[in-house]
């Protein structure tokens, strides 16, 4: 008995300490073996032989126990002390930060929008339901509007889930030509290999009196857009649906994984989609009390963009914060 203490005391690791254990409680452990011997004893033995294993065996669990946590412990340490950052080293050179790859992708869309002549507009991430839905047409019992998608507050506020309700604010402020973007974050009751719950969006918008902006200029900007943003793609219009835009039209680029001859990126379709747009349904102008304007409007998410631009596989390991993908960007 005093061997088996020992015994467990000089285990160096989990693995020998688990070995140890069934060695000693197992099926064929040294306890099931001694309780098999009881059966052999005279009657007036067997109780006092019980009680002494008994506490025998409890000693030895209880001291199995705490040399488990010992030893689960010092694992923690060791692997914190491997992996850890410790954030009170003084380091001499210190290294040049950089860029989120989100955050240097919305810099790069954001300066082709201002060169453009766009203005910059940023609203509250929590709104109501007025102007992430209703102004959208996108009227009661529509199923965007859902608990399942969107992030509801008790009071009936909400967290955007697109920057639309940042265009209706400035289109209510101002009064046309508008030209704009809105930059920002949005979220969604979404969380799978391809969603996370918050990303980011930009999204355009250009108004002026009826007949001055027209389908071929939207046509016109968002090509020359894709353009600046990957280079030497073709770029194609799709026709499409959303609530607040007629027609609609999604926008592809030829794959720049495999310049359109089709591979497990663009699902062999030689075309990757990258944005919505059309022209503003005269709903949301309604909605807005604007008469007699047109415009059309457009929406992109940012981490797509990134994902294309910087070849990055799973869009998880953006959110991550692991500094290894980070390095990469500076
Ligand atoms: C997408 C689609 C789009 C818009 C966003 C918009 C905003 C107003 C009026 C009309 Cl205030 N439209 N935004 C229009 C078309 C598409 O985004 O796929 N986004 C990632």
């Amino acid at each position: 008995m005093k061997e088996f203490k020992n015994q467990i005391e000089s285990c160096k690791s989990l693995k020998e300490l688990e070995d140890l254990r069934v060695s000693l409680f197992g099926k064929k452990g040294f306890f099931a073996g001694e309780f098999a011997k009881m059966k052999k004893l005279p009657p007036e033995e067997k109780k006092s032989f019980a009680q002494k294993l008994n506490e025998d065996k409890e000693f030895f669990l209880n001291t199995l126990n705490e040399k488990k946590l010992h030893l689960e412990a010092e694992a923690i340490a060791y692997e914190m002390k491997k992996d850890g950052v410790d954030v009170t080293l003084f380091n001499q050179a210190s290294e040049a930060g950089a860029l989120h790859p989100v955050m240097d992708t919305m810099d790069k869309i954001i300066e082709y929008f201002v060169a453009m002549n766009f203005s910059i507009e940023e609203g509250p991430l929590v709104e109501d339901d007025f102007h992430n839905f209703e102004a959208l047409n996108l009227p009661k019992y529509h199923p965007a509007r859902d608990m399942q998608d969107t992030f509801y507050f008790e009071d009936g506020m909400l967290l955007r889930t697109h920057t639309s309700p940042v265009q209706i604010r400035t289109m209510l402020k101002d009064k046309p030509p508008i030209r704009m973007i809105c930059p920002g974050a949005v979220f969604r009751r979404d969380y799978d290999l391809t969603h996370t719950p918050m990303f980011h969006q930009v999204e355009g918008l250009v108004v002026d009196k009826s007949g001055v902006v027209s389908f071929a200029n939207l046509k016109y900007i968002l090509e020359d857009f894709l353009k600046y943003m990957f280079g030497d793609v073709e770029v194609r219009f799709r026709p499409s649906f959303f609530p607040f835009t007629e027609p609609s039209a999604e926008v592809d680029i030829s794959c720049i994984f495999c310049e359109g001859r089709g591979c497990r990126v663009c699902s062999h379709t030689g075309w990757l989609e990258v944005l919505g747009s059309g022209y503003v349904d005269e709903n949301v102008f309604k909605a807005v009390g604007y008469e007699g304007v047109s415009g059309y409007a457009f929406g992109l998410g940012v981490e797509r963009f990134a994902m294309l631009l910087h070849k990055i596989p799973d869009l998880r390991s953006l959110f991550e914060g692991d500094l290894r993908l980070l390095e990469q960007f500076r």
